[in-house]
């Protein structure tokens, strides 16, 4: 009888003792798991990313299965960019035309392949209806202001909607408040039907109130104060964050969108920060993960190295002591005039730092920042994609 006793308490440990190693194993929440992944990743090299790839290039649009990368390269990107703005209102296409339903095929397909998926959000205006950009409502307002003075009426001035308080307006109190609560949960409702086939939760790299020290955006720099800004960003993620995952079988202790998160802060090329400054607006080390910079050249050339130059030095350095990764999270020279620019002008500056991503704006008609066999770079770029440390999606696919 003893024995048998014994017996059954040694089978009690070590079922206990499995059961708690398995336990620690898949505590790693599958955002954990895609940071230590990126981790990896970016000791081969930088990763090619592309916005809105399988949806149309510079002379396509919305055929199935074509990409502007793939069609040069032979291959796609290792991460690929999807936008949610019009989420928000219950579009069922994005601002650019991107049915929903067919952005979550893709980043299926993407994921299944090996790839990474990241996610930007351009959110209309929640206080006006327009769009994310200021700049339309900033000088209407102005006008109606100007106007209502010349008649007299400064009492009516206050109660129109000043743009510069939409942060302010969507915050606990505010006027859009409860709006913007609703534009959360539609968000939220949308990333939790990322799945895979099996029906598990596909994590993503999400990257809202981008480039916010410019003031472009209703979010921008000039349009809220810091500490809108962050009780905004906090307000936010906090939110998502806590939404309930169900369908979670592979990851049990995984339950809710936080674990399925990597959140990416990125502010536009700015060129002069120090790391004071830059810090001013950094949601904070255990919020952020990725942090990078949105950085087009729309200016020289020279203009442009030396501020990119600038900046991923100060973003470096920042990463080595918090802890974090950086990427390059929109780039890109518009409708690429200089057949050289990726790797006479882009390149070299981006190979001086550890930029785990790299990901062009889309490519369209009209309007193009990424590689194609369409756009006058394409040579230059083949041959950059060639280089051993460009990894696109087969170049990942293996490394876990
Ligand atoms: C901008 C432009 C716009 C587009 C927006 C969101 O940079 O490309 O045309 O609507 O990004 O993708």
């Amino acid at each position: 009888m003893k024995k048998a006793y014994l017996l059954l308490a040694l089978f009690i440990i070590q079922s206990a003792f499995i059961g708690s190693m398995a336990a620690t194993k898949s505590a790693k929440s599958p955002a954990e798991q895609l940071i230590q992944r990126l981790v990896k990743i970016q000791k081969k090299g930088y990763m090619y990313g592309h916005q809105d790839d399988p949806f149309y290039g510079i002379t396509w649009d919305w055929e199935k299965d074509r990409s502007d990368t793939k069609e040069l390269v032979g291959d796609y990107p290792a991460v690929m960019g999807f936008d949610l703005g019009g989420i928000e209102l219950g579009d069922d296409k994005d601002l650019d035309g991107v049915p929903f339903d067919w952005a979550r095929e893709e980043i299926r397909k993407q994921y299944e392949r090996g790839g990474i998926v990241t996610i930007s959000w351009h959110p209309r205006n929640p206080l006006l209806g327009t769009t994310a950009w200021i700049q339309n409502d900033t000088t209407a307002y102005n006008e109606a202001v100007d106007a209502l003075k010349k008649i007299h009426r400064e009492d009516l001035i206050a109660k129109i909607d000043n743009p510069k308080n939409t942060v302010k307006e969507i915050l606990p109190g505010g006027k859009a408040y409860e709006k913007y609560q609703l534009w959360l949960k539609r968000v939220a409702d949308y990333l939790l039907t990322l799945k895979d086939s099996k029906g598990n939760q596909i994590p993503v790299v999400f990257r809202p109130w981008h480039e916010n020290n410019g003031s472009w955006f209703w979010w921008g720099q000039k349009l809220c104060t810091d500490e809108q800004f962050h009780q905004f960003w906090n307000m936010t993620q906090d939110y998502i964050n806590a939404v309930v995952v169900t369908s979670n079988t592979n990851h049990p202790t995984s339950t809710t969108l936080k674990d399925y998160i990597v959140w990416s802060y990125s502010p536009n090329l700015q060129g002069n920060w120090t790391e004071e400054q830059w810090l001013v607006r950094y949601p904070g080390d255990d919020r952020v993960d990725v942090i990078g910079e949105d950085a087009y050249q729309w200016g020289t050339e020279e203009d442009y190295k030396s501020q990119l130059d600038a900046d991923l030095q100060i973003i470096t350095s920042i990463a080595q002591k918090h802890g974090k990764l950086i990427a390059m999270t929109e780039c890109g020279r518009q409708n690429s005039p200089d057949p050289t620019w990726w790797q006479r002008v882009f390149k070299p500056v981006i190979e001086k730092y550890p930029v785990c991503w790299l990901l062009p704006w889309r490519n369209y008609s009209k309007d193009h920042f990424g590689a194609s066999k369409d756009a006058k770079t394409a040579d230059d770029f083949k041959a950059w994609a060639g280089q051993k440390n460009f990894l696109f999606v087969k170049d990942i696919k293996g490394i876990k």
